[in-house]
């Protein structure tokens, strides 16, 4: 039992909300035998499922996963009657498990907590409640839930109507009998597809309001699934493990299936698959990349447009239900039980809020632009001021005055979704930026909640009693998360996991969406880092390790996962020509790059023979003549050819809009230094002799490269101005190599892991150069005269060993007196940047690399 502390009031947690993470956490806290309060504004336990108490609530995961897991007896003692439970028998789980573990005597009910207040000085928080109950605890935990705050219904005239009102959300406990009714019901979410068909049954005329359609599929509900049982039941911790380690809490074996790829066979199949599963990590996951790429999302999509017009007999009823404004997945998908079909039914009908909006709520029913409806009841079911709503509810002050609503003003900012720093020893469960609505939440529930008390027993055990994350890691994890999102199509729909369905929220991607397993890894790579980014104090003293916990872009790490398991041979290890084979293997299948609108092959006459080069035109309205920028490939001198970067060459023809000559360059060792250089400057005089020839426009010449290729660019920049010609508009220089020290800071951090590594730089530097040579500015440009020379973008990727050169080089150009935009690769490595429809993260660099090389050809720059 609980053992209260013995000042009257003061307790050493209070924990808010006793649904399923409220309910756990007091739990655990109580084993750690710490003194706990629990409130909850409602009349009993059970959160969500307490108030969600409308005809059709239920969960939409299956029971065997939906349910807790900490304890095998518990496990053992409830069976669950269906695939996916009611909204009673989930609250009467709920209540089993509070008397189970006599939790309740610990909770005080119908007590809403209204404002909790940091004290520095007691390194306490004071809760108030609103029957004016003032508590002192040293940890604040919100358990309150993502979607538990409504959203007020922004509709015009709500009050005015004077027949009956319900809110899914806040159900009469006696139920409703809407016999003989005319009902409306506004919003089509979850809550809507569930309610609408029993509502129908009972409803004399059922009229629905729709402003967004949403993509569902049905539940097939009706026993548990037989396959997981079974599972379960020969190795339930096995299962139990896999969930934990799955992307979104249920076991599940990923695809490499991609939409784009895959035959109109196996798309069909696949899909079927799902639909008759009747589960949402089945629909989400028919391909790879669904939620990625536009093209195939659209495929999951159409064939659920194509069910829906099956089932709807009135065709342009069928219409109006089919999704077409937002991707599959970006809003919340549903499961359900029977709903289109409900609109077959003579006495339901649907009005669609995009043709005919509602101007007001009256007080006998509601007016839309085109219609007047009379109606006895009406339902809201319009869903939630999610993940942020109810935290920011109570007034949270934390230290120096600063209130949870002002810090979270412009979005929420928290680290890994559990505190958030100014608000010292306050923890939210499955707060914003963690996987919580993107998951199972039974599973990432008890993973919060452990993680929670697992920090309070490890700083019991140090000494300490205060913790508060820093601002460096809250602003690394926040941008995680976007970083996580943006990569995703989730930012594309105004879902509520954008904020977009309260007007005025600001528009922030509030879940994390790298997945229950990596959020779990980045949590216990925190705990293992000895709580990366938190700092801790107390009688014991004071501790702080600050750093961000991940700080790569999340689909390069991916790439980089991808590429270990293919246990590839380390290119230094081999012969130039087994080098250059393996890099033709692994580039044969990745994509083309985009479509530009000629390619052509041709030669130029170089120093010691012809050298092949392959012509960009860029797609466009204007045939007329283009900018030029002669690109060399990347490759340490000794890789590469046209072929090796053409997806990057199309991009960046396609985003700078010039002509783009590609210019394979003699190779190292068959060519040593200088041949490449020689070449390079060989291959601009070239181009800039036969500019109009080319389709350039006389005059506006740049050059380009990557790696060994930007090199090369670089010395061919100091090569004519030492000629006094050409003239050159700028240089791009994509993680160049611009000189030969490999001592710098960027190759100690990153010089092991990402591609290119030191030994392969090394490698690389002995294939092309004798060391005598490596100071020549021919090779390593950073030695050179860099006054005068034409200006430049440079990108420094933050996971490169050359990241620090690049660095070098511009600062030293723009010392020179060079205009300089040096292009920050955020958590890009030496080759992720160059990864075109591969590395979606790195589009935006690009872009900015294409916009670039478009200004170099503006004036002043030009001649
Ligand atoms: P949702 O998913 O937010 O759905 C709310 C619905 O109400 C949705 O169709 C909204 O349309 C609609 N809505 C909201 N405001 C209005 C106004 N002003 N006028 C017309 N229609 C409106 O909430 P649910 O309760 O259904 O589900 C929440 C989650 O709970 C669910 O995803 C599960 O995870 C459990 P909109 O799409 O904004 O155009």
């Amino acid at each position: 039992m609980n053992k209260p502390t013995s000042i009257p009031g003061q307790f050493d947690a209070v924990v808010v909300g006793a649904g399923f993470s409220g309910l756990y956490m007091l739990y655990r806290l109580r084993q750690l035998g710490l003194s706990v309060k629990g409130f909850d504004s409602a009349g009993d336990v059970g959160g969500t499922w307490y108030w969600n108490r409308y005809p059709g609530a239920r969960c939409d995961i299956a029971t065997p996963d939906y349910t807790y897991s900490f304890d095998p007896e518990l496990e053992k003692e409830w069976t669950w009657s269906e695939k996916y439970a009611t909204q009673p028998e989930i609250l009467d789980y709920l209540r089993f498990v509070a008397d189970r573990y006599g939790l309740r005597p610990d909770i005080e009910f119908s007590t809403t907590v209204t404002s909790a207040r940091w004290d520095e000085q007691e390194k306490r928080w004071t809760i108030t409640t609103g029957r004016g109950e003032e508590i002192r605890c040293r940890y604040y935990i919100m358990a309150t839930g993502c979607l538990s705050m409504p959203k007020s219904p922004d509709i015009e005239g709500v009050g005015r109507f004077g027949g009956q009102v319900y809110f899914t959300s806040r159900w009469p406990h006696e139920g409703v009998d809407f016999t003989g009714q005319r009902v409306a019901v506004i919003g089509t979410g979850s809550s809507g597809i569930q309610v609408i068909p029993l509502i129908a049954r009972q409803a004399s005329q059922l009229t629905v309001f729709q402003r967004t359609p949403n993509f569902s599929i049905p539940a097939h509900n009706g026993p548990a699934p037989a396959d997981r049982l079974k599972q379960l039941d020969e190795d339930r911790d096995g299962y139990r493990h896999a969930a934990r380690w799955s992307r979104i809490g249920v076991p599940n074996e990923p695809t490499d299936v991609l939409g784009v790829t895959a035959s109109e066979a196996v798309r069909r199949e696949r899909f079927e698959a799902a639909w008759r599963q009747g589960e949402l990590v089945g629909i989400v996951s028919v391909f790879a990349d669904q939620l990625l790429n536009p093209a195939s999302n659209d495929i999951v999509a159409e064939m659920i447009r194509e069910k829906v017009r099956s089932i709807v007999k009135d065709s342009e009823t069928a219409e109006a239900l089919c999704p077409k404004d937002h991707y599959f997945g970006t809003k919340r998908p549903c499961l359900d039980t029977g709903y289109f079909d409900t609109y077959n039914l003579p006495h339901v009908r649907l009005v669609d809020l995009r043709k005919q909006p509602i101007v007001s709520i009256t007080e006998d029913g509601i007016e839309t632009a085109e219609e007047s409806f009379g109606f006895d009841a009406i339902v809201y079911a319009t869903g939630f001021d999610a993940m942020t709503g109810a935290l920011a509810a109570a007034d949270v002050t934390g230290r120096d005055g600063l209130s949870l609503k002002e810090k979270w003003a412009a979005g929420p900012s928290t680290y890994l979704g559990l505190m958030t720093a100014g608000f010292p020893n306050f923890f939210m469960l499955t707060g914003p930026g963690s996987p919580s609505v993107l998951s199972n939440m039974a599973v990432s529930i008890e993973q919060h909640v452990d993680w929670v008390a697992g920090c309070l027993e490890d700083m019991r055990e140090a000494g300490l009693d205060t913790i508060e994350p820093t601002e460096l890691a809250e602003s690394g994890w926040n941008q995680h998360v976007q970083d996580c999102g943006a990569i995703t199509l989730m930012p594309t729909a105004n879902s509520w996991y954008m904020g977009a369905n309260v007007p005025g929220k600001p528009r922030v991607f509030l879940p994390y969406i790298g997945g229950v397993d990596a959020y779990r890894q980045a949590c216990d790579d925190v705990v293992e880092q000895g709580y990366l980014g938190f700092r801790m104090t107390g009688p014991g003293g004071a501790r702080c390790r600050d750093g961000v916990i991940r700080r790569m872009q999340p689909d390069v790490a991916m790439v980089l996962d991808l590429i270990a398991t293919l246990g590839l041979p380390p290119m230094e290890t081999l012969s130039a020509d087994d080098a250059r084979a393996l890099l033709a293997a692994t580039a044969a299948n990745r994509p083309p790059g985009p479509e530009v609108d000629q390619v052509t092959d041709g030669v130029i006459p170089g120093p010691a023979g012809d050298l092949p080069y392959r012509l960009y035109r860029p797609a466009g309205p204007s045939e007329g003549p283009r900018p030029l920028v002669v690109y060399f490939h990347g490759g340490g001198w000794v890789l590469g050819n046209l072929d090796s970067d053409d997806p990057l060459c199309r991009d960046l023809c396609e985003r700078s809009g010039a002509v783009i000559v590609s210019v394979n360059y003699r190779h190292a060792p068959e060519d040593r230094f200088p041949a490449a250089a020689l070449d390079a400057f060989a291959a601009v005089q070239w181009a800039d002799a036969n500019a109009i020839e080319l389709g350039g426009i006389p005059g506006q010449l740049a050059v380009a490269g990557w790696s060994a290729g930007a090199n090369v660019a670089a010395v061919a920049c100091q090569l004519a101005r030492d000629a006094g010609g050409p003239h050159i508009s700028g240089q791009l220089l994509i993680c160049p190599v611009v000189d030969s020290d490999l001592a710098r800071p960027s190759y100690q951090e990153n010089g092991d892991g990402y591609i290119l590594t030191t030994a392969l730089m090394k490698w690389f530097w002995d294939h092309y150069a004798d060391a005598a040579d490596r100071g020549d500015p021919r090779a390593a440009p950073l030695r050179g005269d860099l006054q005068g020379l034409p200006p430049a973008c440079i990108v420094a990727a933050d996971f490169d060993p050359l990241r620090d050169e690049g660095v070098g080089y511009a600062r030293a150009l723009e010392a020179a007196g060079a205009p300089v935009r040096l292009a920050r690769a955020r958590g890009h490595t030496h080759t992720s940047v160059t990864m075109v429809d591969v590395v979606i993260s790195g589009a935006p660099v690009r872009a900015e690399i294409g916009e670039a090389l478009r200004n170099f050809f503006l004036p002043p720059n030009r001649p």
